[in-house]
């Protein structure tokens, strides 16, 4: 852990327009840590974070790619004549070297404005889930015509179901942390469904589905909404790259339609928030349906179960391997996100053929 002091040392490698006094914890993220930073009028003016350097390796790579999505969004807010641009998209500010972010000698570091008067949830009503729905529908329809190869693999394989099996095979059968012993009814459960779970991959190598810029984290929290509850920005960009188009529906699935917390302790809370479901859907096919294939739109609902089931497997193989990439705040807390994301897998699995019966109306 930093000090303040060391905090405001990486902050003043950046041209501030005000001193900053101080760098506070902020968010909920697993992966990098955020520090929202308060200047001397006293506002909050800026957000720093560290990014995980042994999660991102290309590091370069990471920002060029954040660099290429807010520029390219900038300018279609532009053209389209948005007003308050500076609060609908990112603005990363180079360090006074002119680099994208601080390397500090042990990590790197980056400043973005903080956008005022904005607000995450970790909840949604349906009437915010519309919002995030049209937002982020809208994200990766303006990102539609960057060209092919523009925007790297900041993870690579990052949202392959294939990929990430492997890796969960291979953590069972290595075993680091004796663990396996205790997890084996999961392990059994995924096992259950590996081959439908992989279809994605099966029809891209049949030429029936492409690749698209995706977000690859629509998580609820990486949405700014303003004081009216409306959408302002889509954050967290660390994981936009070309991928399957179902990520983007899924992992909104995944987090805002359940009913319970992504780890919750308690089953009982999880179920399937229809009224979310359909009204994220609505209003996500309304930004989307323009470049989404008949195929991609019947699918839609699977990219709920599909993402439910890969983070089950992500948390699972990260709880067999010992806890070596999610933040964890408790020693059980991976087995618990599992146990919770398959709970939620199940629960979407009853839900499916309503689920499907919703998107008829847009095929
Ligand atoms: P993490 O990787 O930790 O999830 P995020 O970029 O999502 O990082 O930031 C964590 C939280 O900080 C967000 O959920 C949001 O509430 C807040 N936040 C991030 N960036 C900004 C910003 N530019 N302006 C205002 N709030 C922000
Ligand atoms: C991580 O950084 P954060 O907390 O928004 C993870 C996502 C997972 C998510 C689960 C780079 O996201 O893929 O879905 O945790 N990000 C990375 O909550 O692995
Ligand atoms: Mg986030």
């Amino acid at each position: 852990m930093k000090t303040n002091e060391q905090l405001l040392h990486i902050l003043n490698q950046f041209p501030l327009t005000e001193k900053a006094v101080s760098a506070e914890p902020f968010g909920n993220g697993h992966i990098n840590d955020t520090f929202k930073v308060v200047t001397e009028s006293g506002e909050t003016t800026y957000i720093l974070q560290r990014i995980n350097h042994q999660i991102f390796t290309n590091v370069d790579m990471l920002q060029q790619n954040v660099t290429i999505v807010t520029t390219h969004i900038r300018r279609k807010l532009e053209e389209r004549k948005e007003e308050d641009i500076d609060r609908k998209v990112l603005t990363f500010l180079p360090t006074k070297a002119a680099k994208p972010f601080y390397f500090d000698g042990d990590g790197y570091w980056r400043v973005c404005l903080f956008i005022p008067r904005s607000k995450s949830y970790e909840e949604v009503t349906p009437e915010l889930s519309y919002e995030a729905g049209r937002a982020f529908g809208d994200f990766q329809s303006m990102l539609a015509d960057i060209p092919e190869g523009t925007l790297g693999e900041t993870i690579p394989n990052f949202h392959h179901m294939e990929f990430r099996l492997q890796q969960f095979h291979e953590a069972v059968e290595a075993d680091p942390a004796n663990r396996l012993v205790e997890v084996s009814e999961l392990v059994d459960e995924i096992e259950k469904r590996t081959k439908a779970m992989c279809i994605q991959e099966e029809l891209y190598r049949e030429g029936k589905l492409k690749k698209r810029v995706n977000h690859c984290d629509t998580k609820v929290n990486n949405i700014l909404f303003d004081e009216k509850g409306k959408v302002l920005c889509v954050i967290d960009l660390d994981t936009v790259m070309p991928g399957f188009v179902l990520s983007d529906i899924g992992d909104f699935i995944r987090t805002g339609v359940n009913t319970g917390a992504e780890d919750d302790p308690n089953l009982e809370n999880i179920d399937v928030n229809m009224p979310i479901f359909e009204a994220y859907t609505r209003g996500y096919m309304e930004t989307a349906h323009s470049f989404l294939t008949p195929l991609e739109i019947k699918m839609l609902p699977y990219g709920g179960r599909l993402l439910t089931y890969m983070q089950t497997v992500r948390f699972l193989t990260d709880y067999i391997n010992g806890d070596t990439y999610y933040k964890i705040h408790y020693p059980e807390h991976n087995l618990v996100r599992t146990k919770a994301q398959f709970r939620f897998l199940q629960k979407l699995e009853e839900k499916a053929s309503e689920m499907d019966r919703f998107m008829e109306e847009w095929l």
